[in-house]
């Protein structure tokens, strides 16, 4: 655009300089012409009117000279005649003559016995001046008569000359970049932003037509592109049929391609729609204008990967100060940001929302309810009704999405929302409904606590598949359904029959997507740890939200015993805790944090040295190739959860172990020691476990680290989160 408007502008500059010098010397030329037209006519009309008075002038008859010159101002349509004797005195005049005669014309005209004429202006405009001596019998210089005539119309030619130049100046100034808009358009940019779409589409692995990639002004370019084009099309044409072939085939890693071929087997085109309370990208005001982050949490990590390779839509409440001011008219944006592959449809809250629905209900109530972690559930009237009001808000916005949409697939997402599925079902029996429990599910006797656990239930069954971390869990939902509400329970096929409607209930232990060949590859910069001020020999590593059922306070008891227990590692290991602020407004997290911090200052004032620390307390989020980094500088990783539903951190550290090497110390309360077997497992609890399996890691041989974490990785890459996805996508198709 800007470059158009400079072509425009500096077009209509040098149109203004033509046409203004074309003006210029029109108006000159007329000028001369019209000067000279009046003065030839106002000189031959005072000659002849001199010739007529002369007589009478040299007789003195002052009467008669009046009357003719009276009559001749009005035949003639002057504006004034004047009569002067020798000396220059007016002699005569006619009525209303205007005073314009100049006393150094008159005297030039009478002195040199020639006429000559000259402009003058008064109030009534331009007028012109011709003076014409009286010349005596003897040849002498008796007199002047001067003839003032109105020259207006000059003005007016040479103004009306402007005028049309200036108006012919501004149409071809309209026309001009009126055409060159459309050349610029048509011509240069339309090939050009055909050009990017092309590649674009080519990126999405969409049909080009080579023929329309850039026109015949880009051609050299355009062939090349459209080579280029081919050859992409042609692997994905190849990828897609080798992932085609891997779908049939068990022992085959799950891809992203993989996936999407699987989905397209499975449910052709039926678009999927994601329900959650976190969202995958949060807008926010920087130095830069708006920017976005991922935020922490293992709901992100492990959908967000799948939401890229299936597309779709993601409703999610939009949290961030900044996430209005990115969407549409719909409250919708396409992530991720820098190459869109999903819509992300956002759902506002108020304060009020906020604070009953989610710090209230879901965390204060809801979270320590299915997370045995000692942490007493609040149970509010008011964060209930909030919870209501939400989760109507959340499946309204869903419900309009699905309008029109045949048999959709609705994936709910968490505590969060567990009236949701029965919402969408009373509204769209025909949607396919899985909700997906990613913390535990509690002990039956502990759920019985909750106030409103019917209508929870209740809300959850719309759905007919409920997906859990484990096995465990299901059995406990099963059984905490049969100890409260009416239904017919189908042990066989882990189902339940209630109001003529089937919910299964599965577990699909969650995972994250196996990392590709560059991440594999990707260089773990040291510089990171000097950065943190690390440069003990080992460092264990800990990644959490600063959450009190991930067991910080136990981690540090531990580390606090193995220094104990093992001075030889006092300046030689170091733990470096990484925890992401989490439900900051929450009262239990601020005094849990409070406590951590505490308990590292107090650690780190007993064992540090004046350059070591045993702690490293990092209180912030890093990005994930930060992370990356981390996770392979560092000897061991410590998950200690109270509970935790499954643990991601675990499976991130294996994934990034491509050296083999590393060691995995893993809660037994946490979904992942299920599958991990290569981890050294622990019970938090207990601070001499935990200090025991640190030492062992620490001194662990690499032969055996290599068997355990050759284990681990395994069990990470067969079970990614693509596989995740699909299995409960199958489910859901498999219901039909
Ligand atoms: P979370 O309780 O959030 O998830 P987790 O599974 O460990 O726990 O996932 C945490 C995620 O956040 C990981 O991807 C991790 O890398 C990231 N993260 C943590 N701290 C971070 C930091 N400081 N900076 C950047 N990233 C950070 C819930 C359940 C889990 C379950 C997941 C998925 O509580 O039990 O495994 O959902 O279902």
């Amino acid at each position: 655009m800007r470059q158009i408007l400079l072509i425009t502008g500096g077009v209509i500059a040098a149109i203004a300089f033509v046409i203004g010098i074309f003006t210029f010397n029109q108006v000159n030329k007329e000028e001369a012409a019209l000067t000279a037209r009046i003065q030839v006519r106002s000189q031959v009309l005072a000659e002849s009117l001199v010739e007529s008075i002369q007589p009478a002038f040299e007789a003195g008859a002052t009467s008669s000279i009046k009357r003719t010159i009276d009559k001749f101002v009005g035949d003639q349509r002057l504006s004034g005649l004047a009569v002067f004797d020798n000396t220059g005195t007016v002699i005569l005049s006619s009525d209303n003559s205007p005073d314009v005669i100049d006393a150094e014309l008159l005297a030039a005209v009478m002195g040199r016995g020639e006429p000559d004429g000259g402009f003058a202006r008064n109030e009534s405009g331009l007028l012109y001046v011709s003076v014409v001596p009286i010349i005596g019998e003897n040849q002498e210089t008796i007199g002047a008569l001067a003839s003032i005539q109105s020259a207006d119309y000059i003005d007016a030619t040479i103004g009306s000359i402007w005028r049309d130049n200036i108006i012919r100046f501004l149409l071809q100034t309209m026309l001009i970049a009126a055409a060159i808009f459309a050349l610029a358009r048509w011509v240069f940019f339309k090939p050009l932003y055909d050009l990017a779409e092309s590649m674009r589409a080519a990126r999405r692995g969409e049909a080009v037509d080579d023929d329309k990639i850039g026109g015949d002004l880009l051609l050299p370019l355009s062939s090349e592109i459209a080579k280029m084009t081919g050859s992409l099309r042609q692997a994905r044409h190849a990828a897609s049929q080798e992932a085609r072939m891997r779908l049939e085939k068990i022992d085959t890693p799950w891809t992203a391609e993989r996936l999407k071929e699987f989905i397209k087997a499975y449910v052709k085109d039926r678009p999927i729609f994601v329900v959650s309370n976190g969202e995958p990208y949060v807008n926010t005001r920087g130095k830069s204008g708006i920017e976005w982050t991922v935020p922490a949490g293992g709901l992100v990590t492990a959908l967000e990967p799948v939401m890229e390779a299936t597309g779709g839509m993601w409703i999610a409440h939009g949290a961030g100060e900044a996430d209005k001011a990115v969407v549409d008219k719909d409250d919708k944006v396409r992530v991720p940001h820098d190459e869109p592959r999903y819509i992300l449809k956002r759902v506002w809250l108020t304060d009020e929302e906020v604070a009953g629905y989610y710090n209230g209900f879901s965390n204060e109530a809801l979270w320590p309810l299915c997370h045995m972690a000692h942490v007493r559930p609040v149970f509010r009237k008011e964060d209930w009704t909030e919870y209501r009001k939400a989760n109507a808000l959340f499946a309204k916005t869903l419900l309009k999405e699905i309008q029109g949409v045949e048999r959709p697939l609705v994936f709910v997402q968490d505590y969060h929302l567990a009236l949701v599925p029965g919402i969408i079902k009373k509204s769209r029996p025909d949607a396919q409904v899985a909700i997906f429990w990613h913390i535990p599910w509690p002990s039956a006797a502990q759920f019985s606590i909750c106030p409103w656990r019917e209508e929870i239930l209740h809300g959850m069954m719309g759905a007919d598949i409920i997906g859990f971390q484990t096995q465990q869990y299901c059995n406990n939902f099963i059984d905490t359904v049969a100890s409260e509400i009416e239904a017919r329970i189908d042990l066989e096929h882990f189902s339940i029959f209630r109001e003529e409607h089937q919910t299964f209930v599965k577990p699909f232990p969650i995972s994250i997507a196996f990392p590709g060949i560059a991440e594999r590859e990707e260089k773990a910069d040291p510089a990171l740890l000097s950065r943190l001020g690390i440069h003990s020999t080992h460092v264990a590593l800990g990644v959490d939200r600063l959450d009190y059922t991930k067991g910080i306070p136990e981690r540090l008891k531990g580390i606090e015993f193995f220094f104990e227990r093992h001075p030889e590692f006092i300046g030689h290991l170091t733990l470096l805790q990484i925890a992401s602020p989490t439900r900051t407004s929450v009262g239990t997290y601020k005094k849990h944090a409070d406590a951590v911090l505490a308990e590292v200052e107090r650690i780190n004032a007993r064992f540090g040295t004046r350059d070591w620390k045993p702690i490293v307390f990092q209180h912030r989020s890093f990005s994930h190739a930060e992370l990356r980094t981390l996770y392979r500088l560092s000897s061991m990783c410590l998950i200690t959860s109270l509970h935790d539903g499954m643990n991601l951190v675990a499976k991130e550290y294996a994934a990034a172990r491509g050296d083999e090497s590393g060691v995995l110390i893993l809660s037994q309360f946490a979904g992942a020691s299920r599958s991990m077997k290569g981890a050294l497992q622990i019970n938090p609890y207990s601070a001499e476990e935990t200090a025991e399996a640190i030492f062992k890691a620490a001194s662990m041989p690499k032969t055996e680290q290599h068997r355990r974490m050759k284990a681990l990785r395994t069990s990470v890459r067969d079970y990614n989160v693509y596989r995740w996805s699909a299995e409960i996508i199958k489910a859901l198709a498999e219901l039909d």
